[in-house]
């Protein structure tokens, strides 16, 4: 190589260190040692560490983002290894995380022999095709050279627009050919592109005028007001106006859920009054959602939504997902926090913007009726103190023992629902969860990235007793790097959420669903707390809700990782006021009300 000449694998580590990024989390084999190498050389700059698994790699890096808004790397080695990551790419493209995952190949003078690990059967090296639909982008350098405008433009991709996860697949030799002498600028590449476009001006006075003419307007807020710093400005707009905020799953902690204007949940498992609420607004502003399944009772009408009558102001940096599933009556294309900034300037001309928030009252009342309704329907669930612990007390007595700065981050599955319909996240990073792709072990290895991003803020994973099985790795992850966090491992003997659905939907015919002892059909899992001591980490056992909360608070204080073994009913799912349809099987009943038909 030419003197002063940086290879292959220098170029993306230096450019990685140029763009700020601390960690770079993976797993090596023959494919990718050249590029660990140069994490090597690098080490005082950049952090590696070494997992157990791929996809615990992916989700690292993608709960790091959610935390910290820094994108950081993956590195995987070619074939198994690198094919063990789509999982988290999924789970990251359909939340709109950005990573940047680096994948070895195999070297491109063996390109379509069949080399060891090759895919090769379609077209040579074609881990991109992989890949492909899993995340945003993918680049695949076949000569050193090329290497500085890759790496460039995969981080640009990543993380502007609509951001996600980009794969940069790497041939064996590319890592090692002389690249550049330096890594392309991140001042002139990415660091000053901004995305923060507004909407049109003339829509925005259109927006203002069908907000001030509103009797029942509801705002609903997803991931685009978290992830675009757009929480205050929301607050602004819901209290200037007095409009009450649901939000979808993933906008959870978008405005702090006890904030007099917040309503809740909207979706199956979601309040009565942020469901009855948002069914009956006349305008419903909805602010980075992208309106999935179970966010609009499967786009049944009268259940979470009722567009039309219900006029819809849609507001996504995607225009792919305006109009997706409900007809628009002012669909923009806009950063949110941009958006709410020009309608906030706008209202500032309005005259008469008291007396309209003050003809709110009326709205506001009718939905504190339904907030009562509801707190009254669940209200016997968190006074239970049977054992094993009913699910909805269990969902209060974790939250109850988090700090104002705590970082739960869920896992998949029943547990799930019963967090995001229970839990009162104050902050928009109080409760992580995968909503778009939801892979098992998102939760589970997630903490760690979060635990990282956040060192002095406390992380706590709940997870459920399966998905915890089959990322377990993780334990050893968090001896190895000293990461305190802590498992709370939703243990109901079950895939129990699936099992629900056998239950709900096929006349209770279970298979394949729960975890028994072959010979005493009894109830089976490994003894979680002693797997955890067995890899050097405090575990304990608790059956009893009235233990949970100090459970947790013992965990948080140990300090150390920490796993708690709590053994949660199974039989219960949390009803709301929404429904959920698997096409062909049938509906669910809301829990509470019925369908509204409007007049
Ligand atoms: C990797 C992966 N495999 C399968 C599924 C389908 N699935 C969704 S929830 C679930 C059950 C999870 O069981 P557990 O972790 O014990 O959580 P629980 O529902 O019992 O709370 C399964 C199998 C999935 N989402 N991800
Ligand atoms: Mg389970």
């Amino acid at each position: 190589m030419p003197k002063n000449m940086l290879d292959g694998a220098q170029v993306i580590v230096d450019y990685l260190i140029r763009q700020k990024v601390p960690y770079a989390f993976g797993l090596c084999g023959h494919g990718n040692i050249q590029f660990i190498d140069a994490l090597y050389e690098r080490s005082s700059d950049i952090k590696t560490i070494s997992v157990h698994h791929e996809t615990v790699a992916g989700f690292m890096a993608d709960v790091y983002y959610r935390v910290s808004g820094q994108p950081t790397a993956t590195f995987t080695s070619c074939g198994p290894g690198s094919a063990n990551l789509p999982i988290a790419l999924g789970n990251s493209f359909l939340d709109s995380v950005p990573f940047l995952a680096v994948t070895g190949n195999i070297p491109t003078s063996q390109f379509n022999r069949g080399a060891f690990q090759e895919l090769y059967r379609h077209y040579q090296a074609d881990f991109p095709s992989t890949v492909r639909a899993y995340c945003k982008r993918v680049f695949q350098p076949t000569r050193g050279e090329m290497m500085p405008l890759a790496v460039r433009q995969a981080w640009k991709t990543m993380v502007t627009g609509r951001p996600g996860p980009v794969v940069l697949d790497v041939p064996f030799d590319v890592f090692r050919e002389a690249a550049a002498e330096e890594t392309p600028n991140p001042e002139e590449w990415s660091a000053n592109i901004s995305c923060r476009c507004g909407a049109d001006p003339e829509d925005v006075t259109k927006a203002v005028d069908m907000l001030l003419s509103a009797e029942r307007p509801v705002i609903l807020i997803g991931q685009g007001v978290k992830y675009g710093g757009a929480a205050a400005d929301l607050k602004a707009l819901a209290e200037k106006l007095e409009i009450p905020v649901a939000w979808s799953a993933s906008g959870t902690g978008g405005i702090d859920s006890s904030h007099r204007l917040a309503l809740g949940l909207v979706a199956r498992n979601g309040p009565y009054q942020a469901n009855h609420a948002a069914r009956q607004a006349d305008i419903l502003l909805a602010l980075g959602v992208r309106f999935d399944d179970r966010t609009s009772s499967s786009w049944l009408p009268g259940y979470s939504f009722t567009i039309p009558p219900t006029r819809l102001i849609h507001v996504d940096i995607d225009p792919d997902e305006i109009g997706r599933n409900y007809p628009v009556a002012l669909g923009l294309m806009a950063d949110v926090r941009t958006f709410l900034r020009q309608i906030l300037a706008a209202l500032e001309a309005r005259k008469d913007i008291s007396a309209k928030s003050a003809a709110r009252t009326k709205w506001l009342d009718a939905i504190a009726g339904y907030r009562k309704e509801w707190e009254a329907f669940v209200a016997p669930g968190f006074a239970d103190e049977g054992s094993p612990i009913n699910p909805q007390r269990a969902a209060r007595e974790i939250d109850a023992a988090l700090p104002e700065d705590g970082i739960l981050v869920s896992d998949i599955g029943v547990h799930h629902n019963w967090l995001i319909a229970f839990c009162k996240a104050k902050r928009p990073d109080s409760l992580i969860g995968s909503m778009g792709f939801g892979p098992m072990g998102f939760g589970v290895a997630g903490a760690l990235g979060a635990k990282l991003a956040a060192p002095d803020r406390p992380c706590v994973s709940v997870c459920g007793d399966g998905a915890f099985f089959m990322h377990a790795s993780v334990l050893g992850t968090a001896v190895e790097y000293a990461i305190p966090v802590v498992w709370l491992v939703w243990n109901n003997y079950a895939y129990a959420s699936i099992r629900g659905l056998q239950r709900g939907y096929l006349d209770g015919r279970e298979l394949a669903t729960d975890f028994k002892h072959p010979q005493t059909g009894a109830p089976y899992n490994p003894d979680f707390a002693a797997m955890a001591r067995s890899a050097g980490i405090d575990g304990v056992r608790v059956d009893r809700a009235a233990d949970l909360g100090d459970a947790v608070r013992a965990g948080i204080a140990a300090g150390r990782p920490y796993l708690i073994d709590a053994h949660i009913g199974a039989d219960r799912n949390p009803g709301g006021a929404g429904v959920w349809e698997l096409p062909g099987l049938g509906q669910s009943k809301p829990a509470i009300g019925g369908r509204y038909q409007p007049n």
